[in-house]
């Protein structure tokens, strides 16, 4: 009984298994920008954790397996800012 139940979690675990999504951003001049980019990333269905990195134009955000980059890049546009997948 315990070991179908770990098994059933493990199951669950990867097929949550989650990502992190490179993004490379531009447009950001402040950080006002960053938190700007950071809402609405952390807004996106899927989307765990935001980090920011003004300096480089970068973002990394965590997310499910679900969460296509592509989708969080159109986010960022939609905020305002250029957005590629970084790879
Ligand atoms: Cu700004």
């Amino acid at each position: 009984m315990r070991k179908s139940i770990l098994a059933i979690t493990l199951l669950l675990s990867l097929a949550n298994a989650d990502q992190l999504i490179k993004l490379q951003i531009t447009g950001m001049m402040c950080p006002a920008c960053v938190s700007n980019v950071k809402s609405s990333l952390n807004g996106t269905t899927g989307v765990k954790e935001t980090t920011v990195f003004l300096k480089n134009g970068t973002a990394e955000v965590k997310a499910d397996s679900s969460v296509k980059p592509e989708a969080l890049c159109t986010t960022v546009k939609s905020a305002g800012y250029g957005c590629k997948v970084a790879k």
